[in-house]
């Protein structure tokens, strides 16, 4: 069963000229891009985006740093999509990130993180909702999706 994912191509990564890497690397993987918009994220908006990490002493940096520069927000589904895309993403920090994730591969940073994936299939509903309506997410067939998981039915 095809699951969504919300992944944000973060201000350090459009600014680094890194977005079309990690869209290519999402696309690669054979997940379906079903919604994209390109925009500046208001301080309210991140607000919510990270109300769980709310109180917490990096949070008016989060916040401060997610709504400075424009983002690419996405929707991304496959099968198990939420977790891949997390590990494709590798550990928070590029600092610790093993190579071969996109934090790993193209970030050194302890406080910058390039991209961002929802967690659970909960937050990834609420990320949805927050950023795109329904009518903005597009349902349509890859192609190549009866090759993709191996199976025969
Ligand atoms: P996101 O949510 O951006 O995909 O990152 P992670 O899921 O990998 O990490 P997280 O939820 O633990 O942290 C969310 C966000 O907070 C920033 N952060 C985190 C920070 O600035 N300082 C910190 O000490 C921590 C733990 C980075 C990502």
């Amino acid at each position: 069963m095809a699951e969504r994912t919300l992944v944000i191509i973060k201000p350090d990564c459009i600014q680094r000229h890194l977005a079309g890497e990690i869209i290519g690397r999402f696309e690669k993987k054979g997940f379906k891009l079903v919604a994209a918009k390109f925009m500046q994220i208001s301080e309210e908006l991140a607000r919510q985006v990270y109300a769980v990490h709310q109180g917490k002493p990096f949070f008016e940096g989060l916040v401060k740093f997610l709504s400075s520069a424009p983002v690419l927000v996405m929707v991304w589904e496959a099968e198990a999509v939420i977790d891949m895309a997390r590990k494709m993403m590798g550990a928070t920090f590029g600092y610790d990130a093993e190579p071969g994730t996109i934090r790993g591969d193209f970030g050194c940073s302890k406080g910058y993180n390039l991209v961002h994936g929802s967690d659970s299939a909960e937050s990834a509903e609420q990320e949805i909702n927050l950023f795109f309506r329904p009518d903005e997410i597009v349902d349509y067939k890859l192609t190549d999706s009866d090759w993709l998981y191996g199976k025969n039915d």
